[in-house]
């Protein structure tokens, strides 16, 4: 199949309150919208990249030039069979995974819709539902913090992730542990601390976490497998797994217990998928981390969590923890009886995209024929 046309939106969407983790502070997302036709069939992707590159060397702006200048002309002359031809032609470009991946998402939407399968079972997902939880940005102090939680609860979540930095650790993820002593609770870090921290982060052990997530460097996979045994808490990479090699990479270093995938960050759902199969294989559990998507991206976030290895809930909450009017017509809602969301089962990846809405929101358009 060849691509016909391929459009690239910049958008502005607010968030329903600012999310603050230990490196940057966010008021809405700007991420960069890919519409695809072929054959009589339009299909959607997401390149859920930051406005700023503080969580990766990304940015709007990056997967903006990226797009345009390589990845859509090279995608443009390929004859594509599969939706998993797309990575390796991709792969002449280096690194810039958020750029590949709003691409690669869009071909998969392209071919499930052709082949009328719903992408999770295109992707061979197992679940028809998949468990989420929320991911708790830093708060002006705990008494914020606990009431920000306390509604994430009465929404229905079952599963509280807290944004940690220093001096905004220990302290709050006690607080929060004695007000809910059954709560699945873990935190996040976002690269901010040192191997010398090693007793410090060790005095979150007593708090039954789930999981610590990215610790140390967002390039490092040494220093986490020395802090991994210095720790009881289960250690989980996000930033440092940026493809399959990095995956094996640090499995095979010992440097994890658990891996976040999050389909942005490596560069699309195919080797989002190698990585889970490689982890399972290895008997590590992996779960889906989230980029504050849009209804577009959430939809293929929610398939790929379908897959049996996705362990643990994911960071892909309900559209409205995010956006009080998101692009999508059917966003997703959560099931309170059991803190999931419901997996897509029309053909392609089931996001029905409002185009008006969307014009509203775009600020830039590009696009390329054939
Ligand atoms: O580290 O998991 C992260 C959001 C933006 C960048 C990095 C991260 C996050 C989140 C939000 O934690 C997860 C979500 O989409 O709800
Ligand atoms: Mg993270």
């Amino acid at each position: 199949m060849r691509i016909e046309r391929i459009e690239l939106r910049k958008i502005h969407l607010p968030y329903v309150a600012p999310f603050e983790t230990s490196g940057w502070r966010e008021l809405g997302r700007v991420p960069v919208i890919v519409r695809m036709e072929a054959d009589g069939i339009v299909a959607w992707g997401e390149s859920p990249v930051g406005t700023d590159p503080f969580y990766s060397e990304e940015c709007t702006e990056t997967v903006w030039l990226i797009q345009k200048e390589y990845l859509a002309p090279m995608l443009m002359e390929t004859e594509l069979e599969r939706p998993e031809d797309v990575t390796p032609v991709l792969a002449k470009v280096r690194g810039n995974h958020f750029a590949k991946s709003g691409l690669e998402f869009a071909a998969w939407d392209l071919f499930s819709q052709r082949a009328g399968r719903s992408l999770a079972d295109m992707l061979g997902g197992v679940r028809d539902r998949v468990p989420v939880g929320v991911s708790v940005g830093i708060q002006k102090d705990i008494d914020a913090l606990l009431q920000t939680v306390s509604d994430y609860l009465d929404a229905g979540y079952r599963r509280v992730k807290l944004k940690i930095k220093p001096g905004w650790d220990i302290e709050p993820t006690r607080a929060v542990r004695e007000a809910w002593p059954d709560l699945k609770l873990q935190v996040d870090a976002n690269s901010i601390y040192h191997l010398e921290d090693a007793e410090h982060l060790a005095k979150l052990d007593p708090f039954d976490l789930l999981l610590i997530e990215q610790p140390l460097a967002h390039n490092d996979i040494f220093d986490h497998a020395k802090l991994k045994r210095r720790i009881n808490t289960p250690l989980c990479l996000d930033e440092s797994i940026v493809s399959p090699e990095y995956a094996r990479w640090a499995i095979e270093m010992e440097a994890c217990d658990i891996i976040n995938i999050k389909p942005g960050r490596v560069g699309g759902l195919t080797d989002s998928r190698r990585i889970h199969d490689l982890a399972q294989a290895a008997g590590m559990p992996v779960w889906h981390g989230g980029m504050l998507e849009t209804g577009i991206g959430r939809a293929f976030n929610v398939a790929l969590a379908s897959l049996p290895n996705f362990v643990l809930p994911g960071d892909i909450s309900a559209n409205a923890r995010y956006y009080a009017r998101d692009i999508v017509l059917n966003p997703f809602t959560l099931n309170r009886e059991d803190s999931t969301l419901t997996v897509p089962t029309a053909p392609g990846n089931g996001a029905q995209v409002d185009e008006d809405f969307l014009d509203q929101v775009t600020f830039e358009r590009w696009e390329i024929r054939a």
